[in-house]
C-alpha cells in the first residue's frame, strides 16, 4: 500500500464509512447548514471537489492557495487537494493584501480559493497565472464526477505552511506526505485516540495545530469531531458533556477558567485536555486541575516539525514541562553558537530529527541549510533543557519571536513598518505578559514631531493582520541602548512587564 497521506485517510474512509466524522455547528455563516458528515459523505464530497480541481487544471504538485472561513467545505477542499495530489496552502483569514500578495508571488499557486469579499483582491494580486474562485462558487460547480486519488511518494509535498522569520520574508515550510502520516500515527497511539472519541475542534484550520494535530487525530482514528467556528468558552462548555477530548492553545484554558460555567461536572465526560503552541503557565495548569480535576497534557511542536514532545498519557504530567520526545523524535540540546551537544540539565538550543521534520523552505535552499546541522538535526530556535526524567523544559527562545494567543509575531516585521514612518525615529517591538494572550505585542517608539498612537495602530492594520498590531504603543525620548549601540529589548521587557497586570 502507498505511504501517501490520502491512502492513510482512505483507510479510515473504508473502515468507518457510516460513522460520523464531523458534527458541524455551522453558526459561522458558511455555505452549509448544521449537519453531520459521515466518513462516507466526506470521502464522496472530497472526490467531487477533487474532480473539480482537476477540471480547473490543478495538476499533482501544483499549489492551491486557500483563504476561507472555517467550514466543512474548507475541510473538504483540503482533503480534495490531498486526493488530487496538489499542495495545500492555507492562509490565516486575517492576512491583508500585502501579506497575501507575497504568498501568491512566492508560492505561484495555479488556483486560489477565497471568500466573496476578497475575490477582487485575489484577482488583483494573482495575475494571469493564478485562477481565482470563491469557495461558494467552487462548490456550486460540482458535478457527480469523482476524481480517483492520485498516488504520491512519501517525500512529495502535501502542504506548505508559511512561518515568519526573524529577518526577511515569511518562509514556506514544505511538509511531506511522510511527515504528516508519521506524526499523525504517533499521536493517535500516544494520546490513545479511538473511534469512541469526540473531539471539540475550536481551533482555526490554517495552522498545524487545528489542521493536522487535531483534525488528523480524529480522521486517522475514526473518531468524531465537534466542529466549532471559533473558540467561545460558553459554546465549548455547552458541548463538553458530549465530548471526550479538547485541544487548544493556552488562551483557551485561561478563558475556560474565567468562565464560571466551567466546572468539574461540565468536564465529566472528558478524558483529555491537550495544550500547545505556546507556554502553558504552571499557575494555569494547577488552577485547571483544581477546578476540573483534569491535569492538562502539554505538548510542544512547530510548523516545521509537527509535534516533538508530549507529557505522558499515563504518569506525571508536569506543569511547566513539555514532556519527553515523542516516539520517533530524536531531540538534543546544543550550544546555540557552536552546535556542541550539551549534557543533560544544561540549557541550550533544542535540535530535533525524525520522520516528522519538514523537507525545507519553499525555494529557499540557503535558509533551509542554515537551519539544519550537518548531521541533519533541525535547529528549532527554542531554548531549553532535559531534566533527569527525560522531560524537556523550554526556558525561552533564541529567535526574537512573540507568541500571542498561539499566533507568532516576529518583531522585525512590525519594526520595519514603524521605522518606515516619518513620525517614528526608531521602534522596538516586544512581547509583554498578558493575562489572556500569554504575551501581547507592544511597540516602544521614539517619535518624531506630533505622534498619534491610535492613528499609527490604524495605519499598521492596513498592512498587518490584527493579531500582529501592537496592543499598545509607548513613546520614549530615547530607546535604551547598550555600549554597542544595540537597543536593549530585555530592559524594555522588564520595564513594561506589568503593563497588562491586574
Ligand atoms: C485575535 N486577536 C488577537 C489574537 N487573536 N490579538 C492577539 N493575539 C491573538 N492570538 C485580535 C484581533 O485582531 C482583534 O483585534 C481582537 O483580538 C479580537 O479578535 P477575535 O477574533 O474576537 O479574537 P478571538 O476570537 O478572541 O481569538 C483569540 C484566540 C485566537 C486566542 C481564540 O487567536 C485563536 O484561536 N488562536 C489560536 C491560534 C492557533 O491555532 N495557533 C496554532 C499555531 S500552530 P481588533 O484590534 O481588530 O479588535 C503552532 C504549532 C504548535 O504553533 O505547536 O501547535
Ligand atoms: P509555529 O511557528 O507557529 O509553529 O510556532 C512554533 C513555536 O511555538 C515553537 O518554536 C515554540 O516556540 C512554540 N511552542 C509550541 N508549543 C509550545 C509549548 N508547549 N510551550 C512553549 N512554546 C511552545
Amino acid at each position: 500500500m502507498s505511504g501517501d497521506l490520502y491512502s492513510r485517510f482512505a483507510q479510515s474512509f473504508a473502515r468507518f464509512a457510516d460513522k460520523v466524522f464531523v458534527e458541524d455547528d455551522a453558526c459561522n455563516g458558511a455555505q452549509s447548514a448544521a449537519r453531520n458528515w459521515t466518513y462516507g459523505d466526506v470521502e464522496r464530497e472530497a472526490g467531487r471537489v477533487a474532480a473539480r480541481l482537476c477540471k480547473l487544471g490543478v495538476a499533482p504538485g501544483e499549489r492551491v492557495l486557500v483563504q476561507t472561513d472555517k467550514s466543512v467545505e474548507t475541510l473538504l477542499l483540503y482533503i480534495a487537494c490531498v486526493r488530487a495530489g496538489a499542495i495545500y496552502l492555507p492562509l490565516n483569514i486575517d492576512y491583508t493584501e500585502s501579506e497575501i500578495e507575497y504568498f501568491a508571488s512566492d508560492a505561484t499557486p495555479v488556483l486560489a480559493v477565497c471568500r466573496a469579499q476578497t475575490l477582487d483582491l485575489f484577482r488583483r494580486v494573482g495575475g494571469d497565472a493564478m485562477q481565482v474562485c470563491t469557495l461558494g462558487d467552487l462548490f456550486e460547480q460540482l458535478t457527480d464526477e469523482q476524481a480517483d486519488p492520485v498516488e504520491r511518494q512519501p517525500d512529495d509535498i502535501a502542504a506548505i505552511l508559511y512561518t515568519s522569520g526573524t529577518t526577511g520574508k515569511p518562509k514556506g515550510a514544505m511538509l511531506t506526505h511522510a511527515n504528516l502520516v508519521s506524526n499523525g500515527n504517533v499521536l493517535i497511539d500516544f494520546w490513545r485516540f479511538t473511534p469512541e472519541d469526540r473531539l471539540i475542534h475550536a481551533l482555526p484550520i490554517f495552522h498545524v495545530h487545528g489542521l493536522f494535530v487535531a483534525m488528523h487525530c480524529v480522521l486517522f482514528s475514526g473518531a468524531t469531531m465537534i466542529f466549532l467556528p471559533k473558540f467561545e468558552s460558553g459554546t465549548v462548555i455547552g458541548h463538553m458533556h458530549n465530548a471526550t477530548v479538547m485541544m487548544g492553545v493556552p488562551t483557551f484554558y485561561v478563558r475556560l477558567l474565567a468562565d464560571e460555567g466551567f466546572t468539574r461536572e461540565a468536564a465529566q465526560t472528558m478524558r483529555l485536555f491537550i495544550s500547545g503552541s505556546a507556554p502553558l503557565s504552571a499557575d494555569i495548569h494547577r488552577a485547571f486541575e483544581q477546578r476540573s480535576g483534569h491535569r492538562v497534557l502539554e505538548r510542544y511542536g512547530m510548523t516545521e516539525t509537527g509535534m516533538l514532545t508530549s507529557n505522558p498519557y499515563e504518569g506525571d504530567r508536569r506543569a511547566g514541562f513539555v514532556g519527553p520526545p515523542l516516539p520517533g523524535v530524536d531531540l538534543r540540546i546544543a550550544d546555540a553558537e557552536t552546535g556542541t551537544v550539551l549534557e543533560q540539565g544544561e540549557v541550550g538550543i533544542v535540535e530535533v530529527k525524525g520522520a516528522n521534520i519538514f523537507k525545507g523552505y519553499w525555494q529557499m535552499p540557503e535558509k533551509t541549510a542554515a537551519e539544519f546541522r550537518p548531521d541533519g538535526y533541525f535547529i528549532t530556535g527554542d531554548m531549553g533543557f532535559i531534566d533527569t526524567d527525560g522531560s524537556v523544559q523550554l526556558v525561552g527562545r533564541e529567535k526574537d519571536l512573540i507568541i500571542s494567543g498561539g499566533l507568532n509575531v516576529y518583531p522585525a516585521e512590525v519594526e520595519a513598518l514603524l521605522d518606515d514612518r516619518p513620525d517614528v525615529a526608531e521602534a522596538a517591538v516586544i512581547g509583554v505578559p498578558h493575562p489572556d494572550f500569554g504575551e501581547a505585542v507592544v511597540a516602544v517608539v521614539q517619535p518624531v514631531g506630533d505622534f498619534d498612537a491610535a492613528g499609527v495602530r490604524a495605519a499598521l492594520r492596513t498592512d498587518l493582520a490584527g493579531f500582529k498590531v501592537p496592543k499598545q504603543i509607548i513613546t520614549l525620548d530615547a530607546l535604551p541602548r547598550n555600549t554597542m549601540g544595540k537597543i536593549q529589548k530585555k530592559l524594555l521587557r522588564e520595564q513594561y512587564a506589568g503593563l497588562f497586570a491586574g
